[in-house]
């Protein structure tokens, strides 16, 4: 029977979860990322292999990259996108050559995941990250004042933001402009408003089919490389699974995963299965995508969210929410078992909670809470290979 491997991501040596941390929540595998150099630069393989080395010391392997940034200039296929598209092939080359096998990254432009709230307190007391769509659309249209946003909103959908702007103090306002510019996971830099118009700007003219031919083309270059040393691209899905900002989002639905696979057929060009940001949408049919796509998985974040009918979702317990996980768990032991592989995953975020909350850690990434969810997931897959399923 294979089992899933079993990791958590370290956002490396200034992550107050150590690597000691890791191990001990049952990690044999650790997600990790050179976070120290600039976007489009090489990885040079002396770094890489420092790196690996640490985690080795750890007792655990580095199974998983994440994230192999893609260049803003190779979204936008403007300035110096061709170099950079060469920079990404020799990281590739080095990384394989350190022997690592799957490349996570993305292809959301300017901003990565978006929440209006990442200290949204439960019921019990712990915390989870929340979307909320009143809020989001207060911060743009009133807070970033982006121009002409209000296009993107219905009538209802402004006069909801308005309400919701009255209702907020001004250390609120705050408060919500400083989330939702938290800028990148694993960055301590905030985008200022300023910056963030103008970096809009540039998408101006790049529609969903444009920003879709950029990923093709970026694809076509990368994945024969991939191939050829033996990695496996992971691309991560749009997390919310909507426009935001008006910018195009492209990896949404399994429509838009199929339409990426086809651009370049190769075992290489592949999926980050995450069930929190596919999940998001009513419309994702999460165990079939893994029936139809699931040769093409290479890497799983296993998480939970809960919708309700006004377009807010947070972040749920991992068992719980609207994703059936128990159900997402047996296709991939099925998936697995089919391809006679160990998929690697991660309990993806977790809610802040016991004396997680007295710390700060990198938002969604405190100990405890992914812990938490690390046991059930694997109690789950533990349960389904013994075959009660009661
Ligand atoms: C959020 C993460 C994402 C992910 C990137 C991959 O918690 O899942 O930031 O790492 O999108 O490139």
């Amino acid at each position: 029977m294979y089992l899933m491997e079993q990791t958590m991501r370290w956002y490396g040596p200034k992550d107050p979860v150590s690597l000691a941390d890791i191990r001990q929540a049952g990690c044999t595998g650790v997600v990790t990322a050179l976070h120290q150099i600039p976007v489009g630069e090489i990885w040079p393989i002396e770094e890489i292999e420092v790196r690996k080395k640490e985690i080795e010391a750890a007792g655990m392997t580095w199974t998983v990259i994440e994230s192999l940034p893609v260049h803003e200039d190779i979204k936008k296929q403007s300035g110096d996108y061709q170099q950079y598209i060469e920079n990404y092939k020799t990281s590739l080359r080095n990384v394989a050559a350190c022997g690592l096998k799957v490349v996570t990254y993305n292809f959301m432009p300017i901003l990565d995941w978006v929440r209006t709230n990442p200290f949204h307190t439960l019921p019990n007391g712990s915390s989870a990250l929340r979307f909320e769509k009143a809020a989001f659309i207060a911060f743009d249209l009133f807070l970033l004042k982006r121009p002409n946003a209000e296009k993107d909103y219905t009538g209802e959908e402004i006069q909801s933001a308005e309400l919701r702007l009255a209702s907020m103090n001004e250390a609120e306002k705050r408060t919500l402009y400083n989330n939702l510019l938290l800028g990148l996971p694993g960055s301590d830099e905030a985008f200022t408003p300023e910056a963030v118009l103008s970096a809009l700007e540039t998408y101006a003219h790049i529609d969903a089919p444009r920003l879709k031919e950029h990923l093709f083309h970026f694809l076509r270059e990368v994945v024969p490389v991939a191939e050829e040393v033996g990695l496996k691209m992971a691309i991560h899905p749009d997390d919310p699974p909507y426009s935001v900002l008006g910018l195009p989002r492209i990896v949404s639905t399994e429509q838009d995963a199929r339409e990426l696979i086809d651009s370049a057929p190769s075992p290489a060009n592949g999926l980050c299965f995450c069930t929190g940001s596919f999940g998001a949408r009513a419309d994702n049919d999460l165990v079939g995508m893994l029936q139809r796509l699931g040769d093409h998985v290479h890497f799983l974040h296993l998480r939970n969210t809960k919708r309700d009918a006004d377009g807010n979702f947070e972040e749920a317990n991992h068992l719980d929410g609207d994703t059936d996980m128990v159900a997402v768990v047996k296709e991939v032991v099925h998936l697995m078992n089919r391809r006679q592989i160990s998929l690697p995953m991660r309990p993806d975020h977790g809610h802040q909670m016991l004396d997680d909350l007295k710390k700060t850690t990198y938002p969604g990434y405190s100990a405890i809470g992914r812990l938490k969810g690390l046991a059930e997931l694997r109690g789950v897959e533990r349960a389904l290979v013994h075959g009660i399923t009661v």
